[in-house]
């Protein structure tokens, strides 16, 4: 083995002690590189595809080096020579390849599945600028690019090429490969596709750019709608020069290992990540056919092949190509969407029709007639997929649905951002752990162990303080250490309810006021993007940011509540964030948020739960009893039930509890006014009071007990550190190294 010391002295010109933090980074990531080089390349009769158009994979530096066994070596040998490996990696650029949970669990899988010795490869789309970056200006998000490829990158070129062809044009990819290192394991890849044409100068001001010059836009952006829908005709673009690449390179893998095109169903599962990839099934059909195979059999072949997984409920996000769309891009896919409609028709009548009566192709349906696997993603998410959303499909294809309730890397979200508590828990119960994730329950013999229960007091301490110098260092944010951390970080949407956090730091600053101080000072904290173009979303942020102002600077307030927002949240500072958190917030109205894994991180780096039974919330429930969980709200049949007879009416909420009002009314304070935009407040305002679709004022009231209930709990600190190490004990199913090994038993088989 060669020490990292030599592949450093090999790479750096100059001594370590004399390099620049950028000199020491590079000459790591070259280091890094070769390392991984000289790892085997998995390999195995059956091969899986992650084919996804999101991997948000964030820094790759001290998480390579984690997995290749060399972290402890190399931080040692940065701080001898006076270095420190955190200043490090301030250096890397995070690649935000995705927009949220949906890309960071692929990046997960991608971590897990090498883990696991498993062969199997990521598919995606090589973007120039990831999510935009987030800032704050007058109180409002504005948006910028965010640029991530330097010259010295983890990207590799591979030399494969492959022309897609559209009705207009054909562009030849270009391939970029970034390895995935398992946590002491081999190698997979991630496949990220390109084209040279691209021309990152087409941007004028913030993220705006010619939509039309396909050859030029094609990867230059991450879609950044986290669900909303927007530049419709690129997004179809892009998804063809994913799936096309994609399917070309299965093919030429399948020719390497020299295995038949017929036996394709034996050698090769691909799993599609929500519907954006879901042109694989058409592509695939038609270039099994272009290589003699017939119709029926191609379509057999794929159908046996392909397996999808649903992200989501909401209507809204639901993709749905005009087929006057394909037909203006890809019109030779065409003639087999048509066959694959008919057929299903033919089988099971017009209820399930892959092209509506509207001409709009559902690509979702498609998955599932032209697949032999559909799967959510908690078991409340697929439970409601089966009753309600997709309740014809399951009475269908009753066999093909199934369950895979997400999880996280603990390479990441424990090993690498959370050392303190790692080594606590390596020092009391071993490091089998981090093998095997359900060993944590071992720490439940520490609950009665005062000494114990202190130390992880002191770790949540020491990482708070980090926090908040990280935060007044980066961010030029104050907090107080000795405050009560609640945090909410998450894409901005509605059903996710920030508002009604927000509407809780209204309800505390006007208890602070009449003099009804907390006995711990509190600090609310949020992060969160908005997609550019929800509007309401922008609004809820413009409301925390003014409240903010407000509280933050009343000096009768603020020594006992401060309400914050961190600006540009990502997966860097998810890592930061996370480990310094007493109070988790999962307040997604009831049926709506399909699982949530910031719920899992949180837990796992001992963070309590205050909560609605969404999502994979009802799991953490569970896992930990009643005892060890802040639960709140509406359960998902009330909510569903209500959609069903249309019969919420927040505007009665508002009228009929003068509590509520109150808190409502407040939005338009002329205190608040002062400070931000009336326009933006005051359609906020009309929007709870007029709409209020995710049902905010029905959990108001409800949300505010709970959570005081919560803060009072926090005053005892022992039987609050008991809470934090029951959480910690019971997040081992939460590995995504579990969700892997299900996901293999039930649907890839690889290995067997
Ligand atoms: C996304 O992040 C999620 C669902 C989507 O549906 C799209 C995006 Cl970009 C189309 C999220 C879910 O909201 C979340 O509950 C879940 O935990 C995550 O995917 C991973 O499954």
């Amino acid at each position: 083995m060669i020490q990292m010391k030599e592949r450093m002295e090999a790479n750096l010109s100059g001594a370590i002690k004399e390099s620049s933090n950028e000199e020491i980074f590079i000459a790591l990531l070259k280091s890094v590189k070769d390392m991984e080089e000289e790892k085997p390349v998995i390999k195995g009769n059956r091969k899986l595809y992650y084919i996804s158009a999101e991997f948000l994979v964030g820094k790759l530096l001290s998480n390579n080096l984690i997995n290749l066994g060399v972290y402890d070596e190399v931080k040692t040998l940065l701080a001898e020579n006076g270095r420190s490996i955190h200043e490090i990696e301030e250096i890397e650029k995070e690649p935000s390849l995705g927009n949220g949970g949906l890309g960071r669990l692929a990046a997960c899988f991608m971590d897990s599945i090498a883990t696991l010795g498993l062969p199997g490869d990521g598919i995606g789309l090589n973007y120039h600028f990831g999510l935009f970056k987030q800032v704050f200006k007058n109180h409002k998000q504005m948006e910028e690019i965010n640029p991530w490829i330097e010259k010295n990158s983890w990207l590799r070129e591979s030399g494969d090429r492959f022309l897609v062809h559209y009705k207009d044009f054909t562009l030849q990819s270009k391939l970029y490969d970034i390895d995935v290192i398992g946590y002491e394991n081999n190698r997979n890849k991630l496949h990220l596709f390109d084209v040279e044409s691209v021309e990152e100068s087409l941007v004028k001001s913030g993220i705006d750019f010619d939509k039309t010059d396909i050859p030029e836009n094609l990867t230059l952006f991450l879609y950044p709608d986290d669900s909303d829908e927007a530049g419709q005709l690129l997004r179809i673009y892009q998804q063809y020069f994913m799936v096309s690449c994609g399917a070309q390179l299965i093919l030429k893998e399948m020719d390497e290992a020299g295995h038949y095109i017929q036996d394709l169903d034996k050698h090769v599962v691909i799993q599609i990540n929500d519907t954006h990839p879901s042109l694989i099934i058409p592509e695939l059909i038609r270039l099994l056919m272009e290589r003699g195979v017939d119709k029926e059999r191609a379509i057999y072949l794929v159908s046996k092949v392909c397996a999808y997984t649903n992200h989501t409920i909401l209507a809204e996000a639901l993709e749905k190509w005009p087929m006057s769309y394909l037909e203006q891009v890809v019109p030779h896919l065409i003639p087999i969407i048509e066959t694959l409609n008919e057929r299903a028709i033919k089988s099971y009548g017009e209820d399930v029709a892959i092209i509506d009566k509207d001409q709009k192709v559902h690509m979702a349906y498609m998955d599932i007639h032209n697949g032999f696997s559909v799967n959510g993603v908690a078991a409340l998410h697929t439970k409601i997929l089966k009753e309600t959303e997709l309740r014809k499909f399951y009475e269908i294809y009753p066999e093909k649905f199934n369950n895979k309730t997400n999880g996280i890397t603990f390479r990441r979200w424990l090993l690498h951002c959370n050392p303190r508590l790692s080594d606590f828990i390596t020092e009391k119960i071993g490091s089998g752990w981090k093998k095997n994730a359900c060993e944590l329950e071992g720490l439940l013999q520490y609950s009665e162990d005062k000494d114990a229960l202190s130390t992880l007091l002191g770790i949540k301490e020491a990482n708070k303080k980090d926090l908040v110098t990280y935060l007044k260092k980066t961010q030029d944010i104050q907090i107080s250490e000795d405050s009560i951390f609640d945090i909410q970080i998450k894409r901005l949407h509605e059903y996710k309810r920030q508002q009604m956090n927000a509407l809780f730091a209204i309800y505390k600053y006007l208890e602070i006021k009449k003099g009804n101080r907390p006995s711990t000072p509190i600090t609310i904290l949020f992060g969160a993007k908005a997609a550019p173009a929800y509007r309401i979303a922008k609004d809820i942020i413009h409301l925390i940011l003014c409240l903010s102002e407000l509280i933050n600077n009343d000096p009768e307030v603020s020594p006992y509540l401060k309400v914050v927002m961190a600006e540009n949240y990502n997966v860097t500072l998810a890592e930061k964030l996370i480990p310094a958190c007493d109070i988790s917030e999962q307040i997604s109205l009831a049926s709506k948020e399909a699982s949530g894994t910031g719920n899992m991180k949180f837990m796992l780096n001992g963070g309590i739960t205050l909560g609605t039974e969404d999502g994979a919330n009802v799991e953490i429930k569970e896992l930990v009893g009643e005892e060890n969980i802040f639960i709140f709200g509406a359960k998902s049949e009330e909510v569903i039930e209500l959609y069903a007879k249309s019969s919420y009416k927040s505007k009665e909420y508002y009228e009929q509890d003068s509590r509520i009002k109150t808190l409502v009314d407040f939005i338009i304070d002329p205190k608040l006014l002062a400070i931000g935009d009336k326009e933006l407040l005051t359609r906020l305002y009309d929007e709870i009071i007029g709409k209020d679709w995710f049902m905010t004022l029905l959990d108001l009231e409800d949300y505010i007990r709970v959570k005081e209930e919560a803060y009072e709990a926090y005053e005892d600190k022992e039987s609050w550190a008991k809470m934090m190490l029951y959480n910690i004990a019971k997040a081992g199913f939460f590995s995504s190294d579990r969700t892997i090994e299900e996901y293999n038993r039930d649907i890839w088989k690889l290995n067997v």
